[in-house]
């Protein structure tokens, strides 16, 4: 396959290890731990897994020597930067373990155990896929490993090839299904240990053990860079308003991270919107007084971010949406059998009047999507739903009837975007290329250490990666008993942005001033050589978070 120039001397890179995993480890064992919350509920469903201890690894000066490990990989759900390189990871540390150690992928997500499909990751494949972004190495997909039928039938294949550890990259939801598989096989006696490893782009699974996910660091980057050069833009000819919207299905970290990186006039902050239960006629008002108060000042131009769960956060349509997910829930099978006429018909006779009211103050075409299109676990899928459009339409109408905005003199052009799957294969910046080495090379430790049921956790990564601290989560300990379709599930807990956090104070703190005055910063595009000041920096959300360590 032909390459680009870059790609050919990024495949030399050699990420960073923490300095404890670069020789053989040995456990050191924390206390017992407790879930979240809800521990009796979640005790009673994991009575093989629960209350394991947080472990972390030191240096082993007289190791034993190292068994050969069969080991599957699966990537789950949407793909994020340095995926490869959790798979390169694995491979070298299981290498490192044992030189016959075998590396499986298993292709196109958690589909590919249960239908038998994959493939062995040998050394001239992995090399291949170094340092690189996307999940095509083996591919990924979003099916849902939940079912007792699904374990059986993985078990099959991982029994045929003699695999005795399963590494689950994938977001809280995948997790969740790692540490119900996990304790399946653990119940089971199967022989067969289960990882997780935190992945999305969304930065939503994090919490006091996991700094991080990985690809949250390279995708705010992309998306940064572009939101710069449009503001430059922006700036240059001042005559457009540039409504963005970023990609992140609930929580607001992306848009809240590339805010903090370019300052935009405007950034919506979905959990602040759900706070402050403001409506959606309050949020056209708020980016319509901005507007006008930029045309007053003669700057008919200006940037909003825009998070792309939004909508799930405005108390009045957060409350539409539950009532869909009961109704739809609890009637699933009915419901299955219904063409979109039928399901249309069917919602709107069953719906509050209250929700049947929101509902139709929206275009026709988001009514739609928020009534029939979901994912495979149930969610609305707020990628496809045009927020942006929405707003600017709406700030339209709005300014068309204001004073203020007619005494400026005010001109009002917006333009759309989306951001999104730009950022998501993108090669990963050096700080996903070593985190993600990190937590797969941390992988093959923790397999070699016979536990099941633990995320691979990297931590203290403000530091330089060689004083990051390697270890193992019990993922029991995120979980919590959440409302899912109608039944009360237990799963990782998400994490939202923070209100009382440092990287939303911080913005809070600036953006009246970021919102009147032109601010812009163009942090430019992601370097992978040159100065560390320059290439190695991590998020500016974690540096906040973690300023005083
Ligand atoms: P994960 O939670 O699986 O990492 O996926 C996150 C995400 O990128 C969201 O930001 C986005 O809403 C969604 O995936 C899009 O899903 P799809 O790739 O199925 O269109």
């Amino acid at each position: 396959m032909k390459k680009s120039a870059l790609q050919k001397a990024r495949a030399t890179y050699q990420p960073k290890l923490p300095i404890v995993l670069t020789a053989p480890v040995k456990v050191v064992e924390g206390h017992a731990t407790e879930s979240v919350a809800d521990q009796d509920a979640i005790r009673q469903l994991f009575p093989n897994t629960y209350g394991l201890p947080e472990i972390h690894f030191e240096k082993n000066p007289s190791p034993a020597p190292g068994k050969p490990l069969n080991v599957g990989v699966i990537l789950s759900g949407g793909q994020a930067p340095g995926g490869h390189n959790v798979i390169s990871g694995i491979f070298d540390g299981i290498k490192k373990i044992h030189r016959d150690s075998r590396l499986f992928g298993f292709l196109m997500g958690p589909s590919g155990l249960v239908e038998h499909k994959y493939i062995e990751l040998t050394a001239p494949i992995i090399d291949e896929y170094r340092n690189t972004g996307g999940f095509d190495i083996i591919g990924s997909g979003r099916t849902k490993l939940e079912k007792k039928e699904q374990f059986d039938k993985g078990l099959e294949i991982l029994r045929e090839l003699g695999i005795t550890a399963l590494v689950i990259i994938g977001g809280d939801d995948s997790n969740t299904n790692a540490a119900i598989l996990a304790e399946y096989y653990k119940a089971n006696n199967a022989g067969v240990q289960v990882i997780g490893c935190p992945k999305t782009i969304d930065g939503d699974l994090k919490n006091a053990q996991i700094e991080t996910s990985f690809g949250f660091d390279t995708a705010t980057k992309v998306y940064s860079e572009v939101i710069g050069n449009i503001q430059r833009d922006c700036n240059s000819a001042k005559k457009y308003w540039h409504f963005i919207k970023l990609m992140g299905r609930s929580a607001s970290h992306i848009a809240l991270e590339c805010a903090l990186q370019t300052q935009p006039n405007i950034c919506l902050i979905s959990e602040e919107i759900e706070q402050k239960n403001m409506s959606l006629d309050q949020i056209v008002k708020y980016i319509a007084d901005i507007v006008t108060s930029r045309a007053a000042d003669g700057n008919n131009f200006g940037t909003i971010l825009i998070p792309e769960g939004l909508i799930e956060f405005i108390p009045e349509y957060k409350k539409l949406i539950r009532e869909l997910n009961e109704l739809l829930g609890a009637n699933k099978d009915k419901v299955a059998q219904m063409n979109n006429e039928q399901l249309t018909e069917f919602i709107l006779g069953n719906l509050d009047a209250s929700n049947v009211a929101a509902l139709k103050k929206l275009p026709e075409s988001v009514a739609k999507q928020l009534m029939l299109d979901r994912d495979p676990h149930g969610n609305v899928q707020v990628s496809l739903i045009e927020t942006e459009k929405l707003l600017s339409g709406l700030v339209a109408d709005y300014l068309a009837n204001d004073e203020a905005f007619a005494a400026a003199h005010g001109k009002f052009s917006p333009l759309h975007h989306f951001f999104g799957y730009e950022g998501r294969c993108a090669d990963p910046s050096n700080f996903d290329a070593d985190y993600c080495y990190s937590l797969g090379f941390n992988a093959a430790a923790l397999i070699n250490a016979g536990v099941t049921g633990y995320m691979s956790a990297v931590r203290n990564l403000v530091k330089p990666a060689v004083q990051w601290i390697p270890g193992g989560i019990p993922i029991t300990m995120m979980m919590n008993i959440e409302r899912r379709n109608a039944e009360d599930k237990p799963v990782i807990q998400k994490a939202l942005v923070r209100l009382d956090g440092a990287p939303f104070r911080n913005f809070a703190n600036h953006r009246d001033t970021w919102a009147h005055n032109t601010c812009y910063i163009y942090p430019g595009p992601i370097q992978y050589f040159g100065p560390a000041e320059v290439c190695d920096q991590p998020s500016m959300t974690l540096k906040y978070e973690h300023q005083h360590k």
